[in-house]
């Protein structure tokens, strides 16, 4: 008897993975039947996103994992009825544009370049020379699957990068500090901070006013996280004493970001609509068929989600 699994990632999703999901389990030599609608009592398998069609997983009785396709799981861990193995997306392809969204926005940054589009002016300002990436401190919050690539990315372009986690991590090339005590090691003297933590209650507001204040003054904050990771608040009033000097932001609290919103038209913020870094779906679907794979085999699940974490 096939495989059965549900597509309740939404209508949206649907034709840009039918093809790939289906290329990849039978490239995983797996026999499955997968549909966006199905009797809960018969799914072995459900492929979700945040805002997709189930909103109670206790009818899915045989359903042996729930595999998103999302990184950040704050917005399925908590969804009624939902006792099943969770997995996130690890996807390398997510992972190389997360790389390209951080490096591309820290050498912005670093090199200035707002300056010269902004005054494209007819003045001659030859004094605008940018230190060189091995004088510009960059601290990347967040040292899992994206923080590291991003670290090590900015690393062999000579930055100083270090990275803190919740629990002790080794990453060539990174000075890597971990727990509430690395914290305020990290941010010190920070020139640019970069967000990649995942949002849970933990982390909520972690880039306070307090925190602010570590980092170099005329810093860059980066955050392509989460949004409620920043206290906005206390962003906007350093950015607007020019504590700091920009904000690059790709989540907020609320997205779409409300039109009225202070971050939209400040000139020390730049908003990119969560755009940061997308799941591809010919190699999350090779992922999700792998796990798949292995839960047939009666192999662990790869990237599940510990709930109690939270991520
Ligand atoms: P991972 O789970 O691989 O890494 C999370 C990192 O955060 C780990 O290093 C973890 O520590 C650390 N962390 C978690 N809680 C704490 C804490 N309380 N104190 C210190 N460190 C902590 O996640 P990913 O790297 O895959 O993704 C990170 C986030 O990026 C996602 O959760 C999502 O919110 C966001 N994202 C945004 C996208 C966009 O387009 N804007 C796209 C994809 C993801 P430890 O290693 O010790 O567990
Ligand atoms: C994700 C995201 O979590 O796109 O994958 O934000």
């Amino acid at each position: 008897m096939p495989i059965t699994v549900q597509f309740a990632a939404g209508p949206k999703l649907w034709p840009e993975y039918q093809a790939p999901l289906a290329a990849a389990f039978a490239e995983a030599g797996l026999d499955i039947a997968m549909t966006p609608e199905a009797d809960p009592a018969t799914v072995d398998y459900v492929v979700f996103a945040p805002g997709g069609t189930i909103t109670d997983f206790a009818p899915y009785t045989r359903c042996k994992a729930v595999l998103n396709l999302w990184a950040g799981v704050e917005r399925v861990v908590g969804l009624a009825g939902l006792t099943q193995p969770l997995c996130r997306m690890v996807d390398p392809a997510l992972t190389e544009g997360m790389v390209e969204y951080v490096v591309g926005n820290v050498l912005r940054h670093h090199l200035g370049l707002d300056q010269h589009i902004r005054h494209q002016d007819g003045v001659w300002r030859n004094n605008l020379v940018p230190p060189i990436a091995r004088e510009r401190p960059v601290t990347i919050l967040g040292l899992g699957e994206l923080g590291a690539a991003c670290g090590q990315a900015l690393a062999r372009l000579n930055f100083p990068v270090t990275g803190w986690s919740r629990t002790p991590k080794e990453v060539p090339g990174l000075r890597c500090l971990a727990g509430p005590a690395g914290l305020e090691a990290a941010l010190d003297g920070a020139q640019v901070v970069v967000l990649l933590l995942p949002l849970t209650a933990e982390t909520e507001n972690l880039l306070n006013a307090g925190r602010i204040a570590r980092m170099a003054r005329g810093g860059f904050v980066i955050n392509p996280g989460r949004g409620p990771l920043i206290d906005d608040a206390a962003l906007l009033a350093a950015l607007d004493t020019g504590r700091l000097a920009h904000a690059t932001l790709d989540v907020f609290r609320t997205e779409p970001l409300p039109p009225a919103h202070p971050f939209w038209g400040h000139p020390g913020v730049t908003v990119t609509p969560h755009i940061a870094a997308d799941t591809r779906a010919p190699s999350a679907s090779r992922v999700i068929a792998e796990n798949i794979r292995r839960g047939e085999a009666g192999e662990p699940f790869l990237y599940r989600v510990d709930r109690a974490r939270g991520y």
